[in-house]
């Protein structure tokens, strides 16, 4: 009997104390190693708070869930003794009134943790000027303590670099999510707002650990009901959810709402009845919202009604908004990715050529919200040549958290090195150094207003982002938000302790691995500066053949160019001449005989048995990268399986089987494309590299209808395919 009862014990031990699917995120606040709970448990021994607020009791519970959590026993509310830790603002809290701290550089939202002493005992200090700092210093001390780093002698100040930091889910009302690939929307509209389910909980506690601190909630291809009193009532109770985290809601609105939803006859910007109708609209926002954010803007792009239908200039388009948002302090982000089928100059030129005339036009509560690149969140894309040519203009960054390019659910790309190349890159526009953090943050031009703006990957699926590894591309896009100069290793050792282990043989692997996992995809689909090289519509899986969509630059023959002398878009003052918009050293490197191979194809065509620097020709070269490709996604695969001991059999095994397809379809991806480039360069396979199994017909002939994320969802149209390679 004993013998048995020691034998269960030994299995309870060994099993975790729960199944882990991912729900908790990096909040987990599991047991710590029996080894530090010792060292840790004396420094955290009860939460001391004076004054009440929402916000408060968000970071009281958060500070009461987490540290009970880690140290595994009960840590409430109490009174100063050795190991308090004590929270709050100056305003609130006598106590903290009392240590005078140094709070005054931190402004609204940033905070200090500190180790003092209050009335002889040891404690430790987390205050703000506002509870909402007070909060994210809450979340900074339980990362300090989730990532094992030494909390006794504490002496942290930190505040956002952006001011705003924000998401933009592409979530429609339906439910279904334009680019999203975890689910459907996690916005259940018809039940609000009576019901408002605990998720939205949870994502606002997600979001304030890292420093979100917007939300806009449906897709910027916009649905007018959006604007309608129903719906804002239901956003009201949504906002009411999210206040206490810090997070305002912004709504995308759409530009022809005045006709719409108001039955005027225009949605002319320079109409005073539109400018009236706007106004009143705005008004009634704020009476049911009164932090409500703002609006997001998609106009005159991809079929969506602006400013230019009437002839007015999108500076005149976004002011009439901002003007009624003004007299609030609401916000207007107008997304400048704009391009035209009537319009036959270079996609990646348009949006620069009309916003660049604009610059200084726009209301100083527009933001002009600018993709990382000129094209559409690829693989890889030069940074966007806006940045830096708009001196008088705010500028936000907008990036892709959703993998609509970079495989979807199942490819594991850690997105923050992605992020960190365009953050880090050089505009030159005041000489070098010009960053583009700097631009977006607002201190290259003096501007006061700053954001970054992630397009979400949340959905309803159980662990939030469809793949375990994608919650580190929205963790990791907040800490960024908050400050730029983090490093992608430090995001990944962060996020790796809270979600997984501390333990360094994991991260020592698993670090990486995640870094590696950026170039891996570049080599797989669009190596050396190819772009847009995806299948028609869902984006999902390789069609660098497509030519047959209505608007030219929808095809990604019109990137690739591939004809039997070469490869690639000139973009020189010879082609496009795009590289004349960034400022002179980029556009001399960019046309030049020394570029950057990674974007040569990009702004350069060129022979197919051009000299690569390696000595190889292009083709060669092309060839070797996408094996690369495969390669590194094969190291990554084997990498994990190492990584077993050290993860739960759900999240372990999930992700194994993603990479598993990941390497079945960076495989797909490297055949499909040499099979087509062949095609034109007739080139044999360089030695050591296996020309891909099917002909091109084969590649050609795969097709998803129903694939996820398609922004014109309807019954699929079925074609009498002349060769289904599945059947
Ligand atoms: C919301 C790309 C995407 C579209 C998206 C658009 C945008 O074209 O494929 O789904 O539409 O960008 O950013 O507005």
């Amino acid at each position: 009997m004993f013998r048995f009862l020691a034998a269960a014990l030994l299995v309870l031990l060994t099993v975790p104390a729960r199944a882990e699917d991912g729900y908790d995120l990096w909040l987990r606040y599991r047991p710590m190693e029996a080894a530090v709970l010792a060292q840790y448990r004396p420094l955290a021994t009860a939460i001391v708070s004076q004054g009440a607020s929402p916000s408060l009791d968000a970071a009281k519970s958060e500070l009461t869930r987490g540290l009970s959590g880690l140290l595994d026993r009960p840590v409430g509310a109490g009174t100063v003794a050795d190991g308090a830790v004590v929270i709050g603002t100056p305003g609130s809290s006598p106590l903290i009134a009392g240590l005078k701290l140094p709070l005054t550089n931190l402004g609204k939202e940033g905070y200090l943790i500190r180790s003092s002493s209050v009335g002889g005992h040891a404690v430790t200090v987390i205050a703000a000027n506002s509870d909402i700092g007070v909060l994210y210093g809450s979340f900074a001390f339980l990362r300090l303590i989730q990532t094992r780093q030494p909390v006794a002698r504490l002496d942290i100040a930190s505040a956002p670099r952006l001011k705003l930091r924000l998401l933009n889910h592409w979530d429609n009302l339906d439910g279904t999510i334009e680019r999203g690939y975890a689910g459907r929307s996690i916005f259940d509209w018809n039940k609000m707002p009576d019901y408002m389910g605990p998720r939205y909980t949870v994502m606002a506690r997600a979001n304030a650990s890292v420093g979100i601190n917007g939300i806009s909630v449906n897709n910027v291809s916009a649905d007018v009901w959006m604007l309608s009193s129903m719906y804002i009532g239901k956003l009201a109770a949504l906002a009411d959810v999210l206040r206490p985290y810090g997070i305002r809601v912004y709504v995308a609105a759409k530009f022809s709402a005045p006709v719409e939803l108001g039955r005027l006859k225009t949605a002319d910007p320079a109409d005073p009845q539109v400018q009236a109708w706007w106004k009143k609209e705005v008004d009634s926002i704020y009476r049911r919202i009164p932090d409500f954010g703002g609006f997001v803007v998609k106009a005159n792009s991809e079929g969506q009604p602006g400013p230019r239908d009437y002839n007015r200039t999108q500076a005149e388009g976004a002011n009439v908004i901002a003007d009624a948002l003004a007299p609030h302090g609401g916000i207007v982000f107008w997304r400048a990715f704009v391009y035209s089928e009537k319009d036959p100059t270079d996609r990646a030129k348009q949006a620069y050529n009309e916003f660049k005339p604009l610059d200084g036009k726009f209301r100083d509560n527009v933001f002009v919200q600018t993709k990382n690149g000129a094209i559409d969140f690829q693989p890889r894309e030069p940074a966007h040549p806006m940045f830096g040519a708009m001196p008088k203009t705010n500028l936000a960054l907008e990036v892709q958290i959703t993998k609509e390019y970079l495989g979807q659910t199942t490819h594991l790309v850690y997105l923050p090195v992605l992020f960190k190349e365009i953050l880090d890159w050089d505009t030159f526009a005041k000489g070098q150094g010009s960053t583009v953090a700097k631009v977006i943050d607002g201190s290259l031009e003096g501007h006061d207003q700053s954001a970054m703006v992630g397009v979400s990957n949340i959905g309803d699926d159980r662990n939030w982002t469809g793949a375990q590894f994608s919650q580190a591309d929205w963790y990791g896009f907040g800490r960024l938000a908050w400050e730029p100069s983090l490093s992608a290793e430090q995001i990944a050792r962060e996020w790796l302790g809270m979600t997984f282990t501390n333990d360094p043989a994991f991260a020592n692997a698993v670090i990486p691995m995640m870094i590696k996992s950026r170039e891996a995809v570049v080599d797989y689909m669009t190596p050396l500066g190819l772009h847009h090289q995806f299948a028609t519509g869902h984006h999902y899986g390789p069609g660098p053949w497509v030519s047959d969509l209505a608007r030219p630059e929808w095809n990604p023959v019109y990137y690739n160019h591939a004809d039997a002398q070469g490869l690639g878009f000139d973009r020189t003052p010879s082609g496009s001449d795009a590289t004349s918009q960034y400022a002179p050293p980029l556009a001399r490197l960019f046309s030049g005989p020394d570029i950057p191979e990674r974007d040569l194809l990009w702004f350069q065509r060129v022979a197919w048995d051009h000299r690569m620097k390696s000595g190889r020709t292009l083709w060669d070269e092309l060839v070797v990268h996408y094996d690369t490709g495969i390669a590194t996604v094969a190291e990554m695969e084997k990498t994990w399986a190492a990584m077993k001991p050290h993860v739960d059999e759900e999240r372990w095994s999930q992700t194994a089987t993603f990479l598993a397809i990941q390497k079945k379809e960076a495989q797909w991806w490297r055949d499909a494309c040499i099979a087509y480039f062949e095609s034109f360069s007739r080139m044999p396979m360089p030695a050591g590299h296996a020309p891909p199994p099917h002909d091109l017909a084969y590649y050609k002939a795969i097709t998803f209808p129903y694939a996820p994320g398609r922004p014109d969802y309807t019954s699929a149209p079925f074609h009498n395919r002349p060769n289904d390679p599945m059947e």
